[in-house]
C-alpha cells in the first residue's frame, strides 16, 4: 500500500468574502488531492477558516456585531466556495470549534511542559491586517507613515504577554532548512527564510489581554489568567486539530506529519519559522513540505476593494465553467511564481486546448465510432503508426504528466499531456478515418479503437484538474467508475474484456463548449 497522504491549505480569515485568491489556493490543493489518490494513496484534505484575532474582532466592531456572528456569515461563504468548486476537503475546519480549542490548549501545555514559555511585557509594533509583531528594524517609512513590509499599517502595543523563546531555535531552523531543502519549497522561499532566521530572532509574544476573542491561554488554576492565545498559535494548530491531536494517536500516527502545507508567499514566517518551533517545542514530528505559492492578479494587478477590481470566484466559474477556471488556473501559472488572469485569458486558453483540441478530439472520436461502428468496440489489429502514438500517450499519461504534479510543476505536467493531445488530432487528421469507411473498413477500425483507448487515457490522467467534465466522458465511454485511476491505465486487459462485453456507445455529447468572450467583465 502507497503511503497515505496528509494536505492542507492556510485557513482563511473570514473577515470579507473569498477571493479569487482563496480559490486558487483550493484549487491547487484539490488537484493535488484529486492526483494523490489517483495514483492510489489514501488522502486526508483539510480546509476552513481562521476566525480568532484582532482582525476579525475590529470588522465586526465595524459592522455593529459580534465576532461570532461575522464568522458564522463569511466562514459559509468559503465552505460554500470549496462546495462550489468542486473542493474535496475531508474536513472544513473553523477555529471557533470546540475541539480545535482543546487541541490548542494541548499543545500550549506540550510546549510549558518543555519549559518553553515564560510570562513578560510586551512592547512592540503589530499589524492587524497581517496578526504579526514587527521588529522596528523590519518597518518601511517614517513617523505615523510607518508600515509593516507588508505595507500594511502597524500600531504601537503594549501588554502583558506569554512568551515563546524563538531564539532558542534559530540554530535548529537553520539546520532544518540546509539539511532538509525539501522542508521549504520554492527556493527563492527558503533562501528569503534563511536570510530571515541567520539575521537573529526574537522571542514571540504568544498571548493578548487587551481583548478575548481567542482560545483561552490554559492556566494551572483552571482560568485563563486573562489571556488569549495569539491567533497565529491557534491558526498553526489546526492542521493537528483535524487528525483528532492530542486524543486520537491512531489518525496523528497514519497522517502526521503532513506531506504538504499549501501556503501563499505572505505566510511563509509564520508556517516555515514559527510552526516547526513549536512543533519541536512540543515534540512532534515537522511537516515534510510547506510550499509558498505566488499571488494570483487581476491583469496583473492585486484586487483591491479601492481599485474596484475585486471579482468574487463563483461569478467567474458562473460565466466560464468551474472546470474551465480550474483548468485555466493550473496551466495558465507556473506554480510558485505569481500569476496573472484575464477573462480574455480565460476564454483564449479554453477554446484552444480545452474545447478545440481535447474537446474535438473526443467528440469526433466517438462520433465516428458511433456513427460508423453503431458504437461498437472490436479488438482489431493495429500497425505501427497507431502503436506510436499510444505510446506517445501512455508517456504523457503515466510518466511525464505525474513525475511533473508530484513536483508540483502543474503547467509543466499538463503541456506535456496537451502535447499528446495534439499528436491524437494530427493522428486523425493524417489517418483520415472517414475515407477509410468504404475501401479499408478493417484500417478505420483500428484508428478509431486507437482513438478511443487514447481518450480515454488523456481523460484518466486529466480528472484531477478537470474531475466533472472528465467523468462525464469517461461516463459515456462506459468506463467503471472504480478504473479511472493511474493503476487503470496501467492495466493492459480492459479494452480486450471492454470489447467482449458487448458495451455500445451511445451518440455522444460535447463536453468543452466554446466559450464566447462576456459581454460585461464578470
Ligand atoms: O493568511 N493569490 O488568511 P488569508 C493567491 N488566516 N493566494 C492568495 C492571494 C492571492 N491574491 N491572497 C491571499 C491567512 N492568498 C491566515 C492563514 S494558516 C494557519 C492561517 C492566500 O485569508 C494567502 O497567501 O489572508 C493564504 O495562503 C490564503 O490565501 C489565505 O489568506
Amino acid at each position: 500500500m502507497p503511503d497515505p497522504f496528509y494536505i492542507t491549505t492556510a485557513i482563511s480569515y473570514p473577515n470579507g468574502r473569498p477571493h479569487i485568491g482563496h480559490a486558487y489556493e483550493a484549487i491547487a490543493a484539490d488537484v493535488i488531492a484529486r492526483f494523490q489518490r489517483l495514483r492510489g494513496r489514501e488522502v486526508r484534505f483539510q480546509t476552513g477558516t481562521d476566525e480568532h484575532g484582532l482582525k476579525m474582532l475590529r470588522k465586526a466592531e465595524e459592522q455593529g456585531r459580534t465576532a461570532r456572528e461575522l464568522a458564522d456569515e463569511m466562514s459559509g461563504y468559503f465552505k460554500d466556495m470549496c462546495d462550489g468548486l468542486g473542493i474535496s476537503y475531508d474536513r472544513f475546519i473553523r477555529t471557533v470549534d470546540d475541539d480545535h480549542h482543546r487541541a490548542s490548549q494541548a499543545l500550549w501545555k506540550a510546549m510549558e511542559a518543555n519549559g518553553d514559555l515564560y510570562l513578560d511585557r510586551y512592547e512592540g509594533w503589530y499589524s492587524v491586517r497581517d496578526e504579526a509583531f514587527y521588529d522596528e528594524s523590519e518597518l518601511v517609512g517614517e513617523g505615523d507613515d510607518k508600515l509593516s513590509p507588508q505595507g500594511t499599517p502597524v500600531e504601537w502595543t503594549v501588554e502583558e504577554s506569554w512568551f515563546f523563546p524563538l531564539s532558542n531555535y534559530q540554530d535548529k531552523l537553520l539546520e532544518l532548512f540546509e539539511n532538509n531543502p525539501d522542508f521549504l519549497q520554492p527556493d527563492s522561499r527558503r533562501n528569503e527564510m534563511i536570510g530571515f532566521v541567520s539575521g537573529g530572532l526574537r522571542d514571540l509574544s504568544v498571548s493578548r489581554t487587551s481583548f478575548d476573542w481567542g482560545v483561552k491561554v490554559p492556566h494551572a488554576d483552571g482560568g485563563d489568567g486573562g489571556h488569549v492565545m495569539y491567533v497565529w498559535v491557534d491558526a498553526l494548530t489546526n492542521y493537528l486539530t483535524g487528525l483528532g491531536y492530542p486524543d486520537d494517536t491512531e489518525m496523528m500516527q497514519k497522517f502526521w506529519p503532513a506531506d504538504l502545507h499549501l501556503i501563499g508567499k505572505d505566510i511563509v514566517r509564520f508556517h516555515a519559522v514559527y510552526w516547526p518551533a513549536f512543533l519541536m517545542s512540543a515534540g512532534l514530528p515537522l511537516p515534510k513540505q510547506v510550499f509558498g505559492h505566488g499571488f494570483l492578479l487581476n491583469r496583473g494587478e492585486k484586487e483591491s476593494k479601492s481599485l474596484g477590481n475585486v471579482t468574487d470566484p463563483m461569478t467567474l466559474a458562473g460565466t466560464f465553467g468551474v472546470d474551465t477556471l480550474r483548468y485555466f488556473l493550473m496551466r495558465e501559472v507556473a506554480f510558485g511564481q505569481d500569476g496573472s488572469y484575464s477573462p480574455e485569458a480565460i476564454v483564449t486558453r479554453a477554446n484552444a486546448e480545452l474545447a478545440n483540441s481535447f474537446g474535438n478530439l473526443a467528440q469526433r472520436s466517438l462520433s465516428m465510432i458511433f456513427k460508423n461502428m453503431d458504437g461498437e468496440l472490436k479488438d482489431v489489429s493495429t500497425n505501427s503508426a497507431d502503436d506510436e502514438l499510444e505510446e506517445l500517450v501512455r508517456v504523457a499519461c503515466t510518466a511525464e504528466l505525474p513525475r511533473e504534479f508530484e513536483k508540483l510543476n502543474f503547467s509543466v505536467g499538463l503541456d506535456a499531456w496537451m502535447r499528446a493531445v495534439f499528436a491524437c488530432n494530427q493522428y486523425v487528421d493524417e489517418q483520415a478515418p472517414w475515407a477509410l469507411r468504404k475501401d479499408d473498413p478493417a484500417r478505420m477500425q483500428a484508428v478509431l479503437m486507437t482513438l478511443f483507448r487514447c481518450v480515454r487515457s488523456l481523460a484518466i490522467a486529466v480528472r484531477c484538474v478537470v474531475p466533472t467534465s472528465a467523468d462525464r466522458l469517461l461516463d459515456q465511454m462506459g468506463i467503471a467508475a472504480d478504473a479511472r485511476d493511474f493503476a487503470a491505465l496501467d492495466d493492459i486487459t480492459w479494452f480486450a474484456a471492454m470489447a467482449a462485453s458487448g458495451f455500445r456507445l451511445e451518440k455522444p455529447e460535447g463536453i468543452f463548449p466554446r466559450l464566447d468572450m462576456p459581454e460585461s467583465e464578470p
